[in-house]
C-alpha cells in the first residue's frame, strides 16, 4: 500500500478521478444525490432535519416542494452531495419520467426513495417507485438505492417494545398499521441491482440519523484510511469506543470500539448520539442566539462516577470526536491530550486542499 493511502489521501476514486497525483491534492468527489418519493412522505422534512439543522417540530412548517430543489451540501472537506429534493406531486413525477428523464436521472450516485408508512394507495405507490428503478437503471446503472419506509412513529411499537429516544412525537396521531411495504422482485425490471437497502425512519427519533450514516458512511472518501488512524488511536488511548463526527450534521462518519466496548447493550447509540448532540446544538443554539450551524462548542465531558467517562472534542475542521473511556481520571486527561495531538494525523478529512505531507505516517506507526 502506498504512502500516500497511508496519510489519508487516497488514489483517485468516485465521479473525480482527476487526483493530482503529484501534489498529493485530491479533487473533490462530488455525488448527485436524488431524494424521491410521493408529496407529504417527508423528504423535505428530513433533509432540513438532517444538513439545515431544523427540529422535528419546525418541519411542519415545510411547503410543498415545487419541481426540484437543489441544494449543494459540503460533507467533510472532499465530499459534495449534490441533493435533488424531488417534488412528488403526480404532474412533477410525470415529468421526471418523460421531458426530463435524461436530466433527472443520469450521473446519479445515490437514490434515496421515500415510502409514507400512512399511504392509502400502495400500489399506486410501487408502480411509480418501479417507474423510478427503471428510469435510474437506465441512465445510471450502478447508482446505489436506499428505500427508506417513513413516519414510523405513527405505527404503534411492536409488542414488548417501548419508544426510544426523543419521545416527543406527537402520539395522538398514532393509527392502526396499514399494510406492510413489501418490493417483490418480478415487479422490478431485469437489470436492477439488487442491493436495495430498506431503513424504517421517522424524524422524530434516532432512526433517521441511522439511514443517514450508514448512506453517508458509502461515499465517504478514504475511509479505509479513517477507520485504520481511528483503531490505532483506540488503542493507544485505551478507549472503549470512538466516533467521528461531522460537525454541522452530527451524523457517525466512522467508528471504532474495543473488545469490552462491543458488549454494550445498547446497540442504536451511535445514532442516539447523533440526536442528542444535534437536539443540543439546537438548544444552545436557541437560548444563545448562535446560528444552528456554528460551531457551539469546543469540549464536553462527562464523568459517570465509576462507570465510564466520555468526551466530545473539536476535532478537525469539519469534525468532533467522541471518546468513551473505563472511568479513572488519569486516563481521562492522557486521552484528551493523547486525542489532541493525533488531529494532525487527521487533517485529511479537511482536504481536498490539505497536501499529504513530505514522510506520511499513518497514526500509531
Ligand atoms: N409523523 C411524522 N410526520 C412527518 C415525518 N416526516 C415528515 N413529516 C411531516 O410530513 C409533512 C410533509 O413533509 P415534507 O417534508 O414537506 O414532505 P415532502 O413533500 O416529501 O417533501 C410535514 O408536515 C412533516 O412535518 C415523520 O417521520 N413522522
Ligand atoms: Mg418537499
Amino acid at each position: 500500500m502506498s504512502g500516500r493511502l497511508e496519510s489519508g489521501v487516497a488514489p483517485p476514486v468516485g465521479d473525480n478521478p482527476a487526483g493530482d497525483a503529484k501534489s498529493g491534492i485530491k479533487k473533490p468527489k462530488k455525488k448527485k444525490v436524488l431524494l424521491m418519493g410521493k408529496s407529504g412522505s417527508g423528504k423535505s422534512s428530513m433533509r432540513s432535519i438532517i444538513f439545515s439543522n431544523y427540529i422535528a417540530r419546525d418541519t411542519r412548517r415545510l411547503g410543498a416542494t415545487i419541481d426540484i430543489d437543489l441544494s449543494h451540501v459540503k460533507f467533510l472537506g472532499n465530499l459534495t452531495l449534490n441533493l435533488w429534493d424531488c417534488g412528488g406531486q403526480e404532474a412533477f413525477m410525470e415529468n421526471y419520467l418523460s421531458q426530463q428523464r435524461v436530466h433527472v436521472f443520469s450521473h446519479v450516485g445515490v437514490l434515496i426513495y421515500v415510502f409514507d408508512i400512512e399511504s392509502r394507495d400502495v400500489d399506486r405507490d410501487m408502480a411509480t417507485f418501479v417507474s423510478i428503478i427503471s428510469a435510474l437503471v437506465q441512465f445510471s446503472p450502478t447508482a446505489r438505492i436506499y428505500v427508506l419506509i417513513h413516519k414510523m412513529d405513527l405505527m404503534p411499537p411492536p409488542p414488548g417494545r417501548t419508544c426510544s429516544t426523543s419521545t416527543s412525537a406527537p402520539s395522538a396521531k398514532r393509527r392502526p398499521s396499514s399494510p406492510p411495504l413489501s418490493v417483490s422482485r418480478q415487479a422490478l425490471p431485469a437489470t436492477c441491482p439488487l442491493d436495495i437497502t430498506p431503513f424504517a425512519t421517522s424524524i422524530w427519533d434516532q432512526s433517521l440519523y441511522k439511514a443517514w450514516a450508514s448512506i453517508i458512511h458509502d461515499l465517504v472518501p478514504n475511509l479505509s484510511a479513517i477507520e485504520r488512524n481511528l483503531a490505532n488511536l483506540g488503542v493507544a488511548i485505551e478507549a472503549e469506543e470512538l466516533l467521528l463526527f461531522e460537525r454541522t450534521s452530527f451524523l457517525a462518519v466512522s467508528s471504532w470500539t474495543s473488545e469490552s466496548g462491543q458488549d454494550n447493550p445498547t446497540h442504536d447509540r451511535l445514532e442516539r448520539m447523533s440526536n442528542i448532540m444535534k437536539q443540543f446544538k439546537q438548544s444552545i443554539s436557541r437560548f444563545t442566539g448562535t446560528p444552528r450551524n456554528a460551531e457551539q462548542f469546543v469540549c464536553m465531558e462527562h464523568k459517570a462516577g465509576t462507570s465510564f467517562s466520555l468526551f466530545i472534542l473539536k476535532f478537525t475542521t469539519n469534525t468532533y470526536l467522541m471518546a468513551v473511556l473505563p472511568a479513572g481520571e488519569a486516563r481521562f486527561n492522557a486521552a484528551m491530550l493523547n486525542c489532541r495531538i493525533a488531529i494532525e494525523h487527521f487533517k485529511f478529512l479537511d482536504g481536498p486542499s490539505s497536501p499529504s505531507p513530505s514522510n506520511p505516517q499513518q497514526f500509531g506507526s
